[in-house]
C-alpha cells in the first residue's frame, strides 16, 4: 500500500469519526430515544427473557409484543432461539408484562409484575413462547 493511499484512508476515516462524534452528539441533545426491542440491550421500558438462570448468558428483549418465538432468534447469538429457551427474566417496564407457554396468548398464562426480576417457575421453565405488556 503507497503512503498517498493510506493518508487517502487515513482522512476517510478521520471523516467518518467526526460523523459518528456529531451523530453522538445529536443524540444527546434530542429527547430520550425510545426502546429498541431485540437489540440484545435491555432499556427502561422492556422485558427481558434470558437463556440462563439469574438474568446470565443470552438475553431476548422485548418492546413490542412477542406473539411467537418460534422465528426468534438471541441478538446475540443467532444460531439459538428464545422460543422454550429461557429461565429468567426482568421486567424493566412500568408495567405488568404477560407469558405464555405457547404462541399467540396460548398455554399457560403468566404475569410478570412491573420491575422485578426472577428465575422462572417450573410452569415456565424453558416453555415462554410469547409475551405481550399488560
Ligand atoms: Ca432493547
Amino acid at each position: 500500500m503507497t503512503h498517498i493511499h493510506r493518508t487517502t484512508l487515513r482522512g476517510a476515516l478521520a471523516a467518518t469519526l467526526a460523523a459518528a462524534a456529531l451523530g453522538t452528539a445529536s443524540i444527546v441533545c434530542a429527547e430520550p430515544a425510545a426502546a429498541l426491542g431485540k437489540d440484545g440491550h435491555l432499556e427502561q421500558g422492556e422485558l427481558g427473557l434470558y437463556y440462563a438462570e439469574n438474568r446470565t448468558n443470552l438475553m431476548f428483549d422485548l418492546f413490542y409484543p412477542g406473539n411467537d418465538f418460534r422465528p426468534e432468534r438471541y441478538p446475540a447469538n443467532t444460531s439459538i432461539s428464545p422460543n422454550d429457551n429461557t429461565e429468567s427474566y426482568w421486567n424493566r417496564d412500568s408495567q405488568t408484562w404477560s407469558v405464555w407457554t405457547d404462541p399467540f396468548r396460548s398455554g399457560i398464562h403468566g404475569w410478570i409484575p412491573a420491575s422485578t426480576w426472577s428465575n422462572a417457575s417450573t410452569n415456565f421453565r424453558n416453555r415462554v413462547s410469547s409475551a405481550n405488556p399488560g
